[in-house]
């Protein structure tokens, strides 16, 4: 018996790889292109098949060596000669065709022509894959309406020995996807339709690398006129070299959708597949957190004792969203409403929907404590109310015209208040609190589809008419639905003033990651003891709710009484 080095095949515009999984320990038998090692570089990874039946004698490689085309990779005791006949056969198409006898080209070599430019719709198919037949769409790359880039990956297509990107050819907006998750697809087969599309590539980009199984034949002449990116599958080599089993080509382009497919050979996800195992939540225990067959094994055994839940599992378990089950509360109650009268269920706003989810983690998250008080506002707001009057005439002899508003002298006030005392303008950062030192005061703001927190930037930098002007454009954009994120990011203190409404106290949730919010309530006259006698006054209630983790009570006490000086007399402002 024979022993037979079997070596790395030629993997194309791959010059060293890196030996990432040893798939076989001496002693074992392997069979014709059972995978020996995996080995992967940064842009592709592909299993070593074996090129003959026997028995591992020797491993050459170990983890993390560099390899490269025609480095031995194990010595295997053949088992006679039933490795040849399985290669030669296979081998056999090689001599119809003109392709030169040179050893397996894996794309390698750049095609003379590029692809003319078109002008019309184009069509991208699935390009020569070699051996690879019925391949399953396992992830769409871009949707319809994307503007894709020339060899730009649009899908990802996986066989049980591979995985491979498919790339556009041409440059342009995709217009139909023909294809979806799940369908099995074949050379040739129409992936995308691009409209505007502009340049192709070399028939032979380095994108489409592709897998040249032993005995793939060169592309038909059918194959080489289609659009797509094509990939020479040169004869076999000779039968101690055979190709690749299988070639993994992440995206070319940043960010490629290949980056979040979970690290694993496409032997270990074709077996995570056939379990129904979600290889994402597995954790990899092989070099550079590449996942094993051992670590599926290890997921899969966990999940049946019950000590690890998928995902989905914990989801089913959660009878609906929001029902308090992750806090190991009793269920929400469901109650038909239709058994005690006439109901309409209408769907909430986007709006509604996504400051619900906030408002709800904020509410939980924080251990949030409201202090009440109130101001004496008299004097101010009668000093509101004469620069009104004075704007009125101005505005009547075309002078300046904006109203001043109590929120803006509030939002002053506060400004001050946040100098004075630093930690309501700063944020929890694990063990650490960041303190801004800018002052942007959000405000809530009632839309008609729900509330939002339009943002004064630099309040401290502005004046009570230009904050007063700012909130006015602020409040109508968000009336309108028109407030972009740069309007409602960046606070770092928030007020939510109901006085134009009524009431008198409430207890506004914090708007995180800030530590404290300041809801005001209506002003109204009250009889206020000054030491002789009752006196009417304006008084303005005040609500702090501040974060406990971060500020104490007696702070947030200060604070209130030194909000509460300011409202009375502005002018310590300036002290
Ligand atoms: N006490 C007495 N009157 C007050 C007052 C107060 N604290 N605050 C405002 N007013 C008066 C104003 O002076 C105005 O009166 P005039 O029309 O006679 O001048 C009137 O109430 C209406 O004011 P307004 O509310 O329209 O304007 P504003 O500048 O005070 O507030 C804005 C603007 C956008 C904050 C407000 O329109 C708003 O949306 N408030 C609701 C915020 C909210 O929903 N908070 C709850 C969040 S928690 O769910």
């Amino acid at each position: 018996m024979a022993l037979v080095e079997v070596k790395v095949p030629d993997i194309g515009d791959f010059d060293e790889v890196a030996v990432i999984e040893l798939l076989v320990k001496v002693g074992d038998t392997v069979k014709v292109e059972q995978s020996l090692i995996t080995v992967e570089s940064d842009k592709a990874s592909m299993e070593i098949p074996s090129s003959t039946v026997g028995v591992v004698k020797e491993i050459k490689v170990a983890l993390g060596d560099k390899v490269k085309e025609g480095s031995v990779v194990v010595m295997v005791e053949a088992a006679g000669a039933a490795a040849a006949p399985v290669l030669e056969a296979k081998a056999a198409p090689a001599p119809a065709v003109s392709a030169p006898a040179a050893p397996v080209s894996v794309a390698a070599a750049p095609a003379p022509v590029a692809a003319p430019a078109a002008s019309g719709p184009v069509e991208v198919r699935v390009p020569d894959i070699g051996d690879f037949k019925d391949v399953s769409v396992i992830e769409l790359l871009v949707k319809v309406g994307d503007t894709v880039k020339v060899e730009q990956s649009l899908i990802t297509v996986e066989s049980d020995k591979a995985s491979m990107e498919i790339p556009a050819s041409h440059a342009g907006v995709v217009k139909e996807i023909k294809v979806k998750l799940g369908d099995t697809v074949n050379i040739g087969d129409l992936v995308v339709v691009l409209e505007g599309a502009v340049g192709g590539v070399p028939a032979t980009a380095p994108s489409a690398v592709q897998a040249a199984p032993a005995g793939a034949v060169a592309p038909t002449a059918q194959a080489s006129a289609q659009a797509s990116v094509q990939a020479v599958a040169a004869p076999a080599p000779a039968a101690s070299v055979s190709a690749p089993a299988a070639l993994v080509v992440p995206a070319h382009t940043p960010g490629g959708a290949t980056l979040g497919l979970p690290h694993a050979s496409p032997s270990v996800r074709k077996f995570a597949r056939e379990l129904g195992v979600p290889l994402h939540e597995v954790k990899g225990s092989g070099l550079k957190g590449r996942i094993t067959e051992a670590d599926v094994q290890a997921f899969t055994r966990a999940v049946m004792s019950g000590s690890v839940q998928t995902a989905a599992i914990a989801a089913q378990a959660k009878p609906a969203a929001n029902d308090g089950a992750g806090l190991g509360l009793i269920p929400w109650p469901k109650v038909d409403f239709a058994k005690f009268g006439p109901i309409e269920r209408k769907e909430m706003s986007r709006i509604k929907k996504i400051s619900g989810a906030n408002l709800l983690r904020n509410a939980v998250m924080i251990p949030a404590v409201t202090n009440h008080d109130d101001a004496d506002i008299t004097d101010l707001e009668d000093f509101r109310v004469s620069t009104n009057l004075e704007t009125e005439k101005a505005a009547k002899s075309g002078g300046n015209v904006v109203k001043v508003t109590m929120l803006a002298f509030l939002i002053k006030a506060c400004v001050a208040a946040l100098k004075k005392f630093p930690e309501f303008n700063s944020s929890l950062d694990g063990d650490a609190l960041i303190y801004k030192q800018y002052f942007h005061i959000g405000f809530a703001a009632d839309t008609p589809n729900g509330l939002v927190v339009p943002v004064i930037k630099d309040a401290d930098k502005k004046g009570i008419f230009q904050i007063s002007a700012e909130m006015g454009d602020l409040a109508k954009k968000a009336r309108e639905g028109k407030l972009g994120p740069a309007d409602m990011s960046g606070a770092s203190f928030t007020i939510s003033s109901l006085g134009g409404i009524g009431g008198r106290y409430f207890t506004p949730i914090i708007n995180a990651p800030e530590v404290a919010i300041l809801g005001v309530c209506k002003s109204q006259m009250e009889p206020v003891w000054n030491g002789k006698e009752f006196v009417p006054r304006l008084m303005l209630p005040l609500s702090l709710t501040w974060d406990h983790r971060v500020i104490d009570g007696a702070a947030a006490a200060r604070f209130n009484v030194y909000l509460g000086q300011i409202l009375g007399d502005f002018r310590r402002v300036l002290l």
